[in-house]
This record gives structure tokens, sequence and C-alpha cells, in this order.
């Protein structure tokens, strides 16, 4: 495979809405630019983005899938997400790799409620965006309407840089292209208020076409790069997928528009640890010591684990030795590949703005940083935030003694997405959580057949949490005496609750060896063990500081034991006068719907003890209705919908918050860990 420069490469995220044609995209796209013979349908089963048999089956992207093709010299790595609300995490993983979103936007549909995230995500991680509207050629589309809705949604910097002409057929440029006929608008119009807007970045500029009037392409270019990096512009392109309109300008848009790694905004590093950790950018320079981040893994059935990831400095080749983040011991990579879909190429290197792969090296997890000094370890990049996973279901075993396989392959499957989590509850329960229903049913279904591992399922609780809601203090002494050896540890603590969100904060001010140094972690153990399982109703304990002022030890009888038991109890000492609290999480959720059902809607989620927030047109005759409720009001809120809208309706839901639970709550919860603690002392 021919090696290309990293001014030649280009790198776009394809994200959107569920549906509105990313899979087809970027299977046209490879058609388009010779990579494939002929382009596959989603609806066979037959395209190199949804190679899984899920994937398949469900005639949805699930996981993101990377592709490549050249075109003019220049090579464009895509990766092709999937938009459902469930597979979310997928995207978002996407975009730590490039340095373009492309938002794919359903003429048919407009703006919908995973266009709008995946705008603000791609924002957020300071990406360049493009707005590409496909299905221009599908029946009852408006697109000037489509246009105004994205402008609405998302600001005057969204300018079309193409336009449909020919009814649709085909489109005219309008950037390098200061005339010709279009379908709505004029070239004429679109090529002067991108001008326009590209020039405001650049002062210079601006006076120079202020006195000539005209600006040539070339010039326009590092504004235009500099535009697209500050988010200032937000070009618009119209295509069809299916029919192959605007194909060609898309891929010229790549070549020509698009920043390559040295244009785009490289993403922010730490090196050291806690405090002392700096902030730094890579430089896309191939001859700098390498930097790349693995932005996903997958468990490939025939070649194991897959660690992909992006270069974002030096130069990757298959002698390269490579140390996997803090990891002290580097690996030699072997063998090296490039994706296309679901199968491996392999690749001598790879260069600033390349994604690429390797097999089977275990120490790789999702968000490792891979760099090959030895000086400088402790590197990571800045962390994505991901959607908080709210949808569980408790897991059991279908056959007994499959419990450590399922344990083992559920973890490999949570190394694979940070939006999937395992809990083990103090109630003996195995939470799997994930972020809908369709998220978890995939996992059990990739369990199911892949590991032939089956699992019965029910509803888990909900994650409560405790808190305290003033200062106490604390205090315990430990005395036992068995036979010759005794046990002595006394501490005095205060505690006093943090704002929400601050966790757990240990401080030690003990003074004059009153326990000495060495015990102090002993002390902090007794405490930390009161943090999983809180006093009230045995849900996690949050949002304290513990301060140990004081205590006494014993020189012979002081042993760690003793001060574990102290550390414990005197914190439940304090907890008991603290006033405790039970906290409940409270979900934003955002729910679309037809115009006709908002009253329906807003109703039902105040009758939840929820409480609406805004309201927002998508386009003609859909709402997008914001909220916020306690999650355990949101039973059966998937069913509800679907009857209220005549299943038109689409929700998602975020954790926001916890909040204090009611008060009948609050008992209901603590009575009903009492009886589980007396069965316990009974059993
Ligand atoms: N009419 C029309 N249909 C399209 C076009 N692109 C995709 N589709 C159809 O839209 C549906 C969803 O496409 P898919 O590529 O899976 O969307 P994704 O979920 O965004 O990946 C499929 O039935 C496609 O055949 C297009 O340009 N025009
Ligand atoms: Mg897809």
């Amino acid at each position: 495979m021919a090696n290309y420069a990293t001014e030649h490469i280009r790198t776009v995220a394809l994200v959107g809405q569920g549906s509105a044609g990313k899979t087809t995209l970027a299977e046209a796209l490879l058609v388009k630019a010779g990579a494939l013979p002929a382009a596959g349908s989603v609806e066979r089963g037959t395209t190199v983005s949804d190679f899984d048999p899920l994937e398949k089956q469900y005639l949805h992207s699930l996981r993101s899938a990377l592709l490549h093709c050249e075109t003019r010299g220049t090579r464009v790595h895509i990766v092709d997400t999937p938009g459902f609300p469930d597979f979310i995490g997928q995207a978002i993983g996407a975009l730590d790799a490039v340095e373009t979103a492309g938002v794919v936007v359903d003429a048919q549909a407009g703006v919908e409620m995973i266009t709008s995230r995946m705008m603000e995500w791609a924002g957020k991680r300071g990406l360049c965006r493009i707005v590409i509207v496909n299905k221009i050629d599908a029946d009852h589309v408006d697109l000037p309407a489509v246009l105004a809705a994205i402008q609405g949604a998302f600001g005057k910097e969204c300018l079309p840089i193409n336009l449909p002409a020919d009814g649709g057929k085909r489109v005219v440029d309008c950037f390098f292209n200061p005339s010709g006929e279009a379908d709505f608008s004029s070239v004429e119009a679109a090529h002067r208020a991108l001008v326009d807007q590209v020039v405001e970045v650049d002062e210079d500029l601006m006076s120079l076409y202020l006195e000539q009037g005209e600006i040539e392409p070339d010039q326009l270019h590092a504004p235009f790069e500099k535009a697209l990096r500050e988010g200032h512009l937000v070009p618009v392109c119209f295509v069809s997928a299916r029919t192959g309109a605007g194909m060609t300008e898309l891929l010229q848009v790549f070549d020509r528009l698009l920043p390559n790694p040295t244009e785009g905004n490289p993403p922010l590093f730490t090196k050291g640890e806690g405090d002392a950790a700096t902030e730094f950018r890579s430089e896309p320079d191939p001859a700098k010591h390498v930097l790349a981040h693995v932005f996903k893994v997958v468990m490939d059935p025939f070649v194991g684990k897959l660690g992909i990831f992006r270069v974002h400095q030096g130069t990757v080749t298959k002698d390269t030795q490579l140390f996997v983040g803090d990891g002290r011991k580097p690996f030699k990579v072997g063998h090296l590949f490039m994706l296309q879909g679901g199968k491996n190429v392999e690749i001598d290197r790879a260069v600033p703005g390349d994604l690429a792969a390797v097999a089977k090296v275990d120490e790789i997890e999702f968000d490792c940083v891979l760099h090959d000094s030895h000086d400088e370890d402790q590197i990571h990049m800045k962390p994505l935030e991901f959607p908080t996973p709210m949808h569980g279901v408790a897991i059991e075993p279908k056959r007994r003694g499959d419990e450590g396989r399922i344990s083992d392959v559920l973890h490999r499957m949570i190394a694979e997405d940070p939006t999937l989590k395992l809990e083990q509850t103090n109630l003996n329960e195995t939470v799997l959580w994930g972020l809908g229903d369709l998220h978890l049913r995939s996992v059990l279904e990739r369990m199911a057949t892949q590991f032939k591992l089956e699992v019965t399922t029910r509803p888990p609780r909900i994650p409560y949490r405790e808190t305290i809601t003033s200062a106490a203090e604390g205090h315990h002494r430990h005395k036992k005496q068995t036979g010759g050896a005794g046990q002595f540890g006394e501490v005095y603590l205060k505690i006093e609750p943090l704002p929400r969100g601050g966790g757990f904060e240990f401080v030690n001010t003990v003074k004059g060896g009153a326990i000495p140094t060495s015990l102090i972690p002993a002390v902090q153990k007794g405490i930390e063990q009161v943090l999983s399982e809180g006093p009230l109703a045995g849900f996690p304990l949050q949002d304290v500081r513990v301060n140990v002022y004081d205590g006494k030890y014993h020189p012979v009888d002081s042993k760690e034991v003793a001060f574990v038991a102290a550390g414990r109890k005197a914190f439940l000492d304090a907890i008991a006068k603290a006033k405790p609290i039970v906290l409940e999480p409270v979900v934003g959720i955002e729910v679309n719907c037809p115009a006709a059902n908002m009253g329906d809607v807003t109703g039902d989620l105040s009758s939840r003890r929820g409480q609406v927030t805004g309201t927002k047109t998508m386009q003609a005759g859909v709402l997008a209705v914001t909220g916020l409720a306690p999650l355990v009001e949101l039973d059966g809120y998937a069913a509800r919908l679907k009857s209220m809208t005549g299943g038109q309706g689409a929700w998602s839901m975020e954790l926001s918050h916890y909040e204090q639970a009611p008060p009948v709550l609050q008992q209901q919860l603590s009575a009903e860990y009492a009886k589980h603690r007396r069965h316990e002392e009974e059993a």
C-alpha cells in the first residue's frame, strides 16, 4: 500500500442520527474513490462498515467501523459511526481520532436529537465540523427548509458550500465557483456568504477584500482552515448516497478544503501525575517521538484483541518499540494494520493522521496512549466525557458454574466500551449498566452467540447513594484482650459534607504522633470500608470529607487490625450524628415527539415528579422536549411514550445529578435494608 505524507491525509468521522445514511454514504464514497468495485447495501447486509453479524441482523450499525480510500493523491480515513442513542459511545470515541466531524443529516427528517448531540460533542472536542445533508433524491424533501433548520439550530455559520441543481440530480460547488445554476438560493449568494465569513478571521485579507471586492481561492485556504478550526464556519454540503449525486464534490471538499492533520486543532495530552501533571499538545511531526491514542479496542474472533489507534505524532513501523501508557515494558509492533471494515490490511508505517491497529497486545486498553520514549511515562490524553449508563439489568447465569466465565467475558466487553459498566451490588446482584435496552441486549446477544453464555435478566435496583447533611464528630476506642496479645487503637475524627459530586476526601491532621504515621493507612482503610455500603440503606456513601485529628496508640498492642476497626467505627459513629440521607439519581431526559403530543408528554413527565426545562422545534411538526426526572419514576417509560405517540416518539436520558430522595422513599429504602441485614445476621 502506498505511503502518504501527513499533509496528504484527511480524517473524517461520519456521525449523526441513525438511518441518516452514514453507512450508505461511506460505501458510496469508497466506490467513487475506486476503493470498492460496487456498493453493497445496508438492507442486504453487504456493506463494508456493517460487517458484524449482529449489525446485519439489526440492519443498523452498532459499532464504529474504519474505512479508507484514496482520492487525487490524498488518503481519506473515514470512521463510520452508529447513530442510535444506545451506541453513541462509539461515535463519541471516534471523535478522538479525527480532525473533522461530518455530521450527516437526513433531508427527509431534518435536524434530529443525535444531530444536535453530535454537533455539540464535536464542538466541545474542538473538531472542525461539516454538515452533510443526505437523501436529496428522496420524495417530499424541502431542502431550503432543511438548510434553514440547520442554521436555526446551529447558527448562521452553517453555510452551503455547494447547492443541489437539476432537481437534486447533481450539486454545484459554490466555493471555487463564483456563479452557476442551483435549485434554490443562488451560487453567487452562497459564494459571497462563504468568502465574507472566511475573511472575517483574517484582518489583512479583510482589508484586501474590501479594496478589491474579490479574493483568489488560493489566498483563502489558510483563513478557511482557521475559520473551520475556530468553529466560525460550518460548511453544509448536499449529497445523495443512493444516486451518487454530490459524491465527487464531497470528495473534493475532503481533499481540497478539510484540514490535514497539521491544520486541525491538535488534542490535549497530559504528562505526569496528580498536581504535577502538565498539559501539552501533540505535534503532527513524523520525525518526533511517537504519540498515538487508542480510541477503540475490539475483540476480533479471529485475530484476538485489536488495539486501534490514531497516530498524533511520530512514525510507527513494524520495528517500533512502544510503551503502553504507564507500563515499563515495551512491545514490538511486529504487524501493523489498517482496517477496511472487517478486513485488516497490513501496512509498513503509520504517520501523524493515520488510523492503524496492532493485534494481541494484552496491555492495550481503551483510551491508553502508546509512546516510544523511556523518560516520558504517565502520558494520557485529556479524557472525553461519555454519557453515564443509566439502563441496567441484573443478570444471572442460566447454567450454574458459568459465573466465572461470564464475569471474564463481560470484563473484556467493558474494556471495549466506555459506556458499559459492571456493578457487583451489596445485595449480591451483578448489574450490567448501558445506555439503553438495545445496547444491553446487543451485549447479551454477543455473549450468547460468540461465547455461548446465556443469562437470565431482571430489573436491577436503582443506583441510590447516601451522604450526610451536617458536620459531626466521631470517636471509637477499639480494645480487645485475647489471651496474651491485645488489640488497641483509638481514633477521633470530624466529618463534613462536600458539595454534590465531591466524592470522598481523607485528611490526616494528627499531631505529635498520637497515631503513628505508619498506622494512618489502616485508619483510612477502615473508613473506606464504610464507603461501599452506607449505614442508612446500604448504598455507596459519597460527598463527604473525613478529617482524622487525634487518637491514641499502645506500643505493644496497636496493630493494623485495631486501627482498621477503630477507623471504621469512629466513622459510623460520626455518620449517625451527621443527619445522613439517601440520594436518588435524577436524569436529564430528551423526548422527540410530534407537536400534537406535546401536552401528553409534558403532562406525563410532571406526573413522574419530573420537570420540563425546555421545548424546541426540530423541524416542522416535531418537537424536542427536555426535562429532568428521578430515574425511579421512569420505569416503563419506553412503553408509555410509544403508546402516547403512536410509536413516533424517541427519547434518551443521561444522568444529571443526585438529589435528596423524598422522605417516604428514604424510609422505605432504609426499612428494606434493615430487613435485609436481619436476614443476613440470622443466616
Ligand atoms: N433515498 C435515499 N435513501 C438513502 C440514502 N442513503 C441511505 N438511504 C437509506 O436510508 C437507510 C439508512 O441508511 P444507513 O446507511 O444504514 O444509515 P446510518 O444509520 O446513518 O448508517 C437505508 O435504508 C438506506 O438505504 C439516500 O441518499 N437516498
Ligand atoms: Mg450505519
